[in-house]
């Protein structure tokens, strides 16, 4: 089999890049370790930035979300009883939208099979040869049966634990990386959300957001130790310790009910440099993780290959190596932008092991500071909706 690129990994990275390719003339293969329902079944991101809306939309695949998804001009950041509005509409001319990463999935999903993008899942022990020769190949397993392909150009998308990044010898790469000593418990649950935006919220006992997927549909986190086990977190447990986070205006509006979902995910911020060896390019999440505090992954994942795909159409259509050569400066420029957003937003709502009060002073002057100044909230907004990072990189084209 031969193809123009063999993209690892069918996430968000994986399948927004096959389509933006396959609309371009590319031909590409998606190859994925697990099946179908596995990857469009995990439940983790939310929140769509405008840029990844449009995307949605350039590729044809925008209508359900423009229907379903829920639009929202603020977000609100809540500490004791003080609660902020971040007017995001106001500061930065644009909103967020509410659309699970499980929809967006199925939306690359089910446009698949039409638009000629061949995604073969439950490829086992995916292998990379030769990434740094003019035609490297790819091997795997189908149903018991060796596979292979050569191609111009592979891009892994297969998160951090994939088999990409670990093909770049440790003098190909270098790896910044921050663990953060807690995770998030969260729950999905059919009950209203408590309010019609998100709500970020810093409390002594730790950090907790009140999210959603839709009207029906509730989307709750809590602080956690790393060592937690979900097994001691009843539901009961759950929404008395929400309530509590929440302060007594939220907390009092709580509906609660049996939550269909309940997981951890721990936290942690990593960058690997450069996101390019040879033929094998990275993005998305197998170059780098935020916490999810400042909703930014699935973001970075789309705009990461929204990138390289205009470097491939460059190369394809204009036999011009530039765009290729520029991808990994171009994504890790907006990368880190995100990555210190998110450590950021982890910093001030969370609680930290060792904090002192010195330490937990500061935090209530950011707050402080972002009640009092257009400036901080409007820093706050073009951050949070991804604009800071997109403004700039239209400066430099
Ligand atoms: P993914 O989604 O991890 O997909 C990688 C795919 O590669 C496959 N794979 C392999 N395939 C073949 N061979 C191998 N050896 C392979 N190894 C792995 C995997 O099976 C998988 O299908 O990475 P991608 O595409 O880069 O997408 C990244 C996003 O999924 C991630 O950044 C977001 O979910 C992060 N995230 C959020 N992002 C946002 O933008 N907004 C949010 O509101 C948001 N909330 C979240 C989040 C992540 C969370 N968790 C669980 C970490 C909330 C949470 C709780
Ligand atoms: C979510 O709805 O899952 C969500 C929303 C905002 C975040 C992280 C996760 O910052």
């Amino acid at each position: 089999m031969q193809v123009q690129v063999a993209i690892i990994g069918a996430g968000p990275a994986g399948m927004f890049l096959a389509h933006l390719l396959a609309q371009q003339g590319t031909r590409v293969i998606v190859l994925e370790r697990q099946s179908r329902d596995y990857v469009q079944g995990r439940v983790r991101a939310g929140v769509l930035e405008p840029t990844t809306c449009d995307l949605m939309d350039a590729l044809g695949l925008g209508e359900r979300m423009r229907q379903e998804g829920l639009s929202h001009d603020g977000v609100n950041l809540q500490s004791g009883d003080q609660s902020l509005r971040i007017d995001l509409q106001q500061l930065t001319g644009c909103g967020i939208t509410i659309y699970g990463q499980q929809e967006v999935m199925k939306d690359l999903f089910d446009a698949a099979p039409e638009r000629d993008v061949q995604v073969e899942f439950k490829a086992a022990d995916v292998r990379l040869h030769n990434v740094t020769a003019r035609q490297p190949t790819v091997t795997w397993q189908k149903d018991g049966s060796d596979q292979q392909l050569t191609c111009d150009f592979i891009v892994g998308c297969d998160g951090a634990h994939g088999v990409s990044r670990q093909s770049i010898p440790a003098t190909g790469l270098t790896r910044h990386e921050r663990i953060y000593p807690f995770g998030w418990l969260g729950i999905l649950v059919d009950v209203p959300p408590v309010h019609e935006e998100l709500i970020y919220c810093q409390h002594a006992n730790g950090f907790a957001l009140a999210s959603m997927r839709s009207p029906t549909r509730s989307r709750y986190y809590l602080q956690c130790p790393i060592d937690t086990r979900i097994e001691d977190w009843s539901d009961a447990r759950f929404w008395d310790e929400l309530a509590i986070r929440l302060g007594s205006a939220a907390g009092g509006k709580l509906t609660t009910g049996d939550s269909f979902e309940k997981s951890i995910a721990p936290l942690r911020s990593e960058v690997c440099e450069p996101m390019r060896y040879g033929n094998l390019f990275l993005a998305g999440d197998a170059a780098h993780i935020v916490p999810p505090t400042g909703a930014k992954g699935l973001n970075l994942a789309a705009a990461d290959v929204a990138t390289l795909a205009r470097a491939f159409e460059r190369y394809y259509h204009s036999a011009s190596n530039d765009g290729l050569e520029q991808y990994s400066q171009d994504a890790l420029a907006r990368v880190w932008r995100a990555e210190r957003f998110s450590w950021w937003l982890t910093r001030l709502t969370h609680v930290f092991p060792n904090d002192d009060s010195f330490d937990t002073r500061l935090q209530t002057a950011e707050i402080d500071y972002l009640c009092n100044s257009h400036a901080a909230r409007a820093s706050f907004a073009e951050n949070y909706v991804g604009l800071a990072a997109h403004t700039d990189q239209r400066t430099q084209q």
